[in-house]
């Protein structure tokens, strides 16, 4: 599903000057990306915690600046790099492309799909690339599932399972139910995943449980279990559990055809047709966000479309409230059969 649009942003000249919001370990893979890359010019960033930028700043010799409200409006910046917590996505997003800036945001673009979509409005009026980063398309089990599809024929079930057995750390944003959010909109790959391979949704159906933690606001544990029924009648069922009563890890995506299936857990992958199993190889997840940082220099400066449009990460976020709201009224949601990717 590549209908990537026509170029709506305007054309930089090297080097592309970028400030960077957050400090984690989505900034720091831009960082390094940035400066193994001529094209790109980190100067600026913004971080939370006074001793994580100190450190930042000083690792990779960039000038931090006190709020990501002065990065956005910093007269030298060319590009901002949104790599900070959920909840405050889509307003950076809209200080960023109101100051005259281009947006790259990792995903999820903002909690809401209309306020998504207003994002998107504001882009094109502006001019600017807003690229949502979608690194999931990029790794090596996405490319393999895309290479290896056709062999299975007509796809009927599909199920991507993924347990993460971790204590969280006290006072983490991604254990805290507002800052995350939602957790298939925060984890939004999940459901971008299916909608890339299978298309369009006609109804969700979702269940959630949360383990709370002592302190206000803070979970030590969820499990999200939506199922989608797609326009082209493929079921798919999506589990994501995190925290820490999860005894074991688990990454399973399982794809069932009419000539075939492919089982694919953690990085082993088997395509098995006729009773013979081919053992499918899927490289290493590392190396995504560079991949990312480049393609996005070469939109920026040559004008070369992107793997993912916004249209199709927005698509994935309509998908996501739309499970949200099942688990909020105990229904299966049915979606506008007009809205396409
Ligand atoms: P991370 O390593 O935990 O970094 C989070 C950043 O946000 C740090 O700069 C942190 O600063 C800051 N932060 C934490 N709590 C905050 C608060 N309450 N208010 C303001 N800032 C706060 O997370 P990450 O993995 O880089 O993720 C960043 C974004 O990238 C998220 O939206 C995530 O969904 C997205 N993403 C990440 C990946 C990945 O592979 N990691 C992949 C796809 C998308 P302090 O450390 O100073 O608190
Ligand atoms: C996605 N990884 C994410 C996201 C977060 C993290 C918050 C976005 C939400 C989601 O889709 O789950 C955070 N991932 C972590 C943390 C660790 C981790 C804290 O593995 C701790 C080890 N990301 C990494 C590391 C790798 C990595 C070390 O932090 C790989 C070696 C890869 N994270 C990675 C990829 C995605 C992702 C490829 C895209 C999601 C997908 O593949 O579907």
């Amino acid at each position: 599903m590549n209908n990537l649009s026509s170029l709506t942003h305007e054309l930089l000249t090297p080097p592309v000057k970028v400030g960077l919001v957050g400090t984690g370990y989505a900034a720091k893979r831009r960082a390094e990306a940035l400066q193994r890359d001529q094209r790109g010019q980190l100067m600026f960033v913004a971080g939370h915690t006074r001793e994580n930028t100190t450190i930042f700043s000083q690792t990779y010799q960039v000038t931090a600046l006190e709020s990501w409200q002065e990065l956005v409006n910093h007269p030298q910046l060319d590009l901002v790099i949104i790599c900070t917590i959920n909840c405050d996505h889509g307003r950076i997003t809209e200080a960023a492309l109101l100051a005259g800036k281009q947006v790259v945001i990792e995903y999820p673009l903002a909690l809401n799909y209309l306020e998504g979509q207003k994002l998107l409005d504001l882009a094109q009026k502006q001019h600017k690339l807003l690229h949502i980063e979608h690194i999931e398309i990029l790794g090596g089990l996405h490319q393999a599932i895309v290479k290896y599809l056709p062999a299975v024929g007509s796809v009927f079930y599909s199920r991507y399972i993924t347990l993460s057995g971790q204590k969280p750390a006290k006072g983490r944003w991604n254990y805290h139910q507002q800052q995350f959010g939602f957790p298939l909109t925060a984890a939004l790959s999940r459901i971008h995943r299916i909608t890339d391979l299978f298309g369009t949704v006609d109804s969700v159906t979702c269940d959630l449980r949360y383990w709370n933690a002592a302190d206000a606001g803070y979970f030590r544990a969820f499990l999200c279990n939506a199922q989608l029924k797609l326009t082209n009648g493929i079921l798919a069922h999506i589990t994501y559990g995190k925290g820490e009563i999860f005894a074991k890890s688990e990454r399973t995506f399982e794809i069932h055809g009419e000539q075939g299936s492919l089982i694919f857990r953690g990085d082993q992958g088997q395509l098995i047709k006729q009773g013979n199993i081919i053992p499918i190889d899927v490289g290493s997840r590392r190396g995504l966000f560079a991949k990312d940082t480049h393609m996005v220099l070469d939109a920026l400066i040559e004008g070369t479309p992107l793997y993912i449009t916004p249209a199709q990460s927005c698509y994935a976020l309509k998908i996501a409230n739309a499970a949200d709201e099942s688990v909020q009224t105990g229904q299966t949601v049915k979606l506008n059969s007009s809205s396409s990717i």
